[in-house]
């Protein structure tokens, strides 16, 4: 596996593969890797003979105020579990090889359909960062293939839209949600978590679960269903940004002529210092 910092170093590798007949895929990463990662890493591994990681802590998407600073950073570790995946190249620029720009200089790719309701509104400008990002990594690897996690499902849909809007010929791919033994998804931000807080974060999953078996039942009325799931989390000690019924395919309030099967169920909530986020498809 080779380690990339540079562009042009990243350029250099897939030119050869290519030059060998083989497909690229791309994992976008911000590091602190656990089996999440890794599950998208095995499904870009199946559908593409070179393998393309980033690592990158991407100080755009982070808000003031947000753990940008105190965001882990484990790249030995990282590489490690990579390579043993056989990926072959993990490209972790320095942030001056992204954003060569002055500060406040950096042109943004802006997805509004997508960038400003739900995380989008706890979190301004997030989704610029992350959809700015992203666009870069896909012109620096130019891949056949990228790979997302549901884990982050409004972050998934936006970027099918950005893909969409702006012809990229890139195969936008969705990998289900890896969880803990107790239903806590997987995220780098867990290790925020006291041992008391872990304890009780998989009752953002637990409630989510509750909230789609009810949809799934035939409910209908979002707004009780929605508020009844923020009052499960706050009664758990959480302070919740949002429960959201929303459409699978735009994130928008569901429709009279929706079923239950095209509609998802999304929850942000803080615990302690900690902001975690989850989804369930009710399908
Ligand atoms: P990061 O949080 O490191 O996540 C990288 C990828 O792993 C994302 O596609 C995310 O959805 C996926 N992922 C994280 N936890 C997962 C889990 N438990 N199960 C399945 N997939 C999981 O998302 C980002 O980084 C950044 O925003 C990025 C896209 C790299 C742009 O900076």
């Amino acid at each position: 596996m080779q380690t990339l910092e540079s562009i042009a170093a990243v350029r250099g590798l897939v030119a050869a593969r290519r030059r060998d007949g083989e497909g690229v895929a791309l994992v976008p990463t911000m590091g602190n890797l656990h089996e999440g990662h890794l599950s998208l890493v095995r499904v870009a591994r199946a559908r593409a003979g070179c393998v393309i990681a980033s690592v990158f802590v991407n100080p755009l998407q982070f808000g003031t105020g947000e753990d940008f600073e105190r965001y882990p950073r484990t790249f030995g570790r990282d590489c490690e579990l990579l390579e043993a995946e056989g990926v072959d190249g993990v490209f972790a620029p320095p942030v001056a090889e992204m954003y060569p720009a002055e500060a406040g200089q950096q042109t943004l790719v802006v997805v509004p359909a997508f960038s400003r309701m739900l995380e989008g509104e706890s979190r301004p400008g997030h989704f610029d960062g992350v959809a700015t990002v992203v666009m870069k990594l896909f012109n620096i690897v130019m891949p056949d293939v990228a790979v997302f996690g549901e884990k982050d499902f409004q972050q998934l849909a936006l970027i099918r839209r950005l893909v969409r809007d702006l012809c990229l010929p890139i195969d936008i791919v969705g990998a289900p949600i890896v969880r803990d033994p107790d239903g806590l998804a997987m995220s780098s931000r867990n290790q925020y978590l006291s041992p008391a807080e872990r304890r009780v974060a998989s009752v953002l999953h637990r409630t989510l679960v509750v909230a789609s078996r009810r949809i799934a039942a035939g409910e209908r009325s979002w707004p009780a269903i929605e508020a009844e799931a923020c009052k499960a989390l706050e009664g758990s000690g959480f302070l919740p940004d949002y429960v959201a019924v929303r459409r699978t395919l735009d994130l928008l309030p569901p429709q009279e002529a929706d079923t239950a099967r095209e509609l998802v169920v999304l929850g942000a909530a803080r615990l302690g210092r900690t902001r975690l986020i989850d989804n369930l498809r009710v399908g």
